[in-house]
């Protein structure tokens, strides 16, 4: 008696485990759609990063994860991009550190202008432990960033004349990204920054709005930038990083197998996208001369340089807690 019963209470398991192996079977994992922000068009070394970021997450978890990125933008501005990957309406983006200052303060470092003597400087900082001090800051605030591109050096461009010196940049407006302390750079040059979204920007130059903005070749090329504003003045005023973000509750929803093999997806796309960076950088050099634009030395740096100084003392004043941060970015460069 009790022996049927024991048998039959193991065949009862017994079919329903075979039950339920079937019903998995017939009803695979749900997939996690993910959304991914990207401001650059298709064909940026950014995008073809992302795109391969994509590809290889989705083919080694299987199709458990199936990143998309939605390019040029189309997600809305790199600050509500930010705010939504924070949230987790977005799970992953690209976005540069500068417009990042005002919502994880210790970023604004990165944005002190001339913090970086190179961009081969500003790779060696990044992907060290000065790196992962940012990647803190950024996970505190429900950005987990697993890898970190470059962007090349920004300088000055304008449609009124050749900035060799500070006094050339007297009474041009000036776009800025959005930040206080471009604002700031801007205005110590004598100019007037006027804050705006990088997708006005053209619009803004054609119609006199602004006289020049500030950016790398493949922006000012790809934006179309280069067509109205022709004076473009190597300052290179900011070398700001990038990283590739994943949204805190996206990444947490993963396995840590998939974690892994997202985490190495995203490295793969850094070395991908510097790669492709200064070829890019090379031929959107090449297409602006071509098409007429004056790209000018700008000899005397140091001038410029000198006109940045109450900024850091202004700042360093105001966050004392990230003074260590600049110290330490400008030892690691000696
Ligand atoms: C580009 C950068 C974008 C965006 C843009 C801008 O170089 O890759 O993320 O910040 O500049 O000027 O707004």
């Amino acid at each position: 008696m009790q022996t049927s019963k024991r048998f039959s209470v193991a065949g009862c398991l017994q079919v329903t485990a075979i039950a339920g192996a079937l019903t998995a079977m017939a009803m695979p994992v749900q997939a996690e759609q993910w959304r991914g922000w990207n401001i650059q068009p298709p064909g940026y070394p950014n995008t073809v990063a992302l795109e391969g970021f994509a590809k290889e997450v989705a083919e080694k978890t299987e199709g458990r994860v199936e990143p998309k990125v939605y390019n040029s933008g189309v997600l809305g501005n790199q600050p509500d991009a930010i705010e939504q990957t924070r949230s987790g309406a977005l799970d992953f983006a690209n976005f540069n550190m500068g417009p990042m200052g005002p919502i994880v303060p210790a970023t604004n470092v990165l944005s002190l202008p001339f913090i970086f003597n190179s961009v081969e400087d500003m790779y060696k900082v990044m992907d060290g432990e000065i790196g992962d001090r940012f990647a803190d800051a950024l996970a505190e605030k429900n950005l987990i960033a697993l890898s970190w591109f470059g962007s090349g050096a920004r300088s000055l461009y304008n449609t009124a004349r050749p900035v060799e010196t500070p006094e050339d940049v007297q009474g041009l407006k000036v776009r800025v990204m959005n930040n206080d302390l471009y604002v700031e750079m801007i205005d110590n040059l004598g100019g007037n920054a006027t804050p705006m979204a990088y997708s006005d920007v053209y619009q803004a130059l054609k119609t006199g709005v602004i006289d020049g903005a500030e950016n790398n070749y493949p922006s000012y090329e790809s934006s179309g930038h280069y067509e109205i504003a022709q004076y473009y003045s190597l300052t290179e005023h900011l070398i700001l990083p990038e990283c590739l973000c994943i949204a805190k509750s996206s990444w947490e929803d993963l396995s840590e197998e998939d974690q892994q093999i997202v985490r190495q997806a995203a490295e793969n796309a850094a070395k991908k996208q510097r790669q492709l960076w200064a070829e890019g950088s090379k031929a959107s050099r090449e297409k602006i001369v071509s098409a007429g634009v004056e790209v000018n030395e700008v000899t005397d740096k140091a001038a410029f340089q000198e006109k940045m100084q109450p900024i850091y003392a202004e700042f360093v004043k105001q966050n004392p807690q990230l003074e260590s941060l600049v110290t330490d970015i400008q030892a690691a460069q000696q």
